[in-house]
């Protein structure tokens, strides 16, 4: 199995993040990607790949064009306020406001903004471009034939829309790979999300596609982050009718639950036949994660790894969230080498 990454991911580090109304060191922390690393190498995974330079045009396909001048410039902009912090948004264009990008720094912030748990500092623009290179690298090694890659993305992507930014993430890097997979020649993508918070960003970006097909196992928004999207009911618009998938669970849920979640939706990837599968690979549903709440023990991350091999379709891991930092390698791999073992 070839393993995507990048050390310049420890560019982006905030030594903040709002939560429970302090600044805390960050869950989403350059010391996961090391855990991972770390029992990849245990297990005897040495076959580490440095990503391609990074190829902007899936990334403006799926992104716009302002939303990502806004990143590239963001730090610049905050340091030229001479605001001593990292940068953190305080106002939101919350319902009945203006749709209408400003232009101040703190306007902006808000305006692209999705949750402001997510700092931007210094390297975080270049941490980004890194991570959505790594996920284009693994769809390169996918379409030159191989039946299984992983791409140890950081920081993650999936929350990451069209133009917005938060919960830890700022392109979407499994978006970009689906894209690039189509520019590639694929006729359809499947996005399967294990993580445990829901999406949004992916389903937001294809929301209106029927090239992409996306299914998300999440916490359900009433209870869990990311709150204001993930509902079964939200099925795909206009030629995206019914290829948008979302199964929210309940807090407390165990593989008894989420396994058939999963099976339902492999089910409906098998019937979409797509050429490749992206999963957004989040290990955040493990049982002692510290913010979410799902059962999920290390054995079921090898038992579902091994489901997703059986949907028979050459497979792309793109690194999501995971927050027992502990346990995070073990869980990890174990999916791979449930996958592998199949
Ligand atoms: C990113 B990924 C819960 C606070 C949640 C943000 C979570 C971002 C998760 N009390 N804060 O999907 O793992
Ligand atoms: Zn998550």
């Amino acid at each position: 199995m070839q393993v995507v990454l990048s050390e310049d991911h420890r560019l982006h580090f905030p030594k903040g993040e709002l939560y429970g109304g302090e600044l805390v060191t960050p869950f989403e922390r350059p010391e996961r990607w090391d855990i991972i690393v770390n029992r990849l190498k245990d297990q005897g995974f040495e076959d580490f790949v440095s990503p391609d330079t990074l190829d902007m045009e899936p990334v403006r396909k799926i992104h716009g064009r302002g939303f990502l001048e806004f990143l590239e410039s963001a730090w610049a902009m905050w340091t030229a306020e001479n605001y001593a912090g990292e940068a953190i948004p305080t106002v939101i264009p919350a319902r009945r406001m203006r749709d209408r990008e400003p232009h101040h720094i703190d306007g902006k912030l808000g305006y692209f903004c999705m949750a402001i748990e997510t700092a931007i500092t210094a390297g975080t623009w270049e941490a980004a471009k890194s991570s959505a290179a790594v996920a284009q690298t693994g769809r390169r090694l996918i379409s030159d034939g191989a039946r299984l890659v992983f791409s140890l993305c950081r920081p993650p992507g999936h929350h990451a829309a069209r133009d917005l930014y938060g919960g830890y993430c700022f392109l979407n890097n499994a978006g970009i790979a689906a894209q690039a997979f189509l520019d590639a020649g694929a006729a359809r993508v499947s996005i399967l999300d294990v993580d445990f918070h829901h999406g949004n960003g992916t389903q937001d970006i294809f929301y209106e596609r029927a090239d992409v097909q996306f299914l998300s196992l999440h916490g359900d928004p009433r209870d869990a982050f990311p709150h204001f999207l993930g509902y079964a009911d939200e099925k795909g618009a206009g030629a995206g009718e019914g290829f948008n998938i979302n199964y929210p669970m309940r807090p407390g849920s165990a593989y008894d639950i989420w396994g058939d979640a999963l099976e339902d939706a492999c089910i409906r990837v098998g019937e979409f036949a797509p050429d490749v599968l992206v999963v957004s690979l989040g290990v955040d549903t493990y049982k002692d994660d510290p913010i979410s709440f799902f059962k999920l023990q290390s054995d079921d991350f090898k038992t579902y790894g091994a489901r997703i091999a059986e949907v028979g379709i050459p497979t792309h891991f793109v690194m999501e969230g995971g927050y027992a930092i502990d346990e995070i390698g073990v869980n990890t791999v174990n999916v791979l080498q449930g996958f592998m073992d199949k």
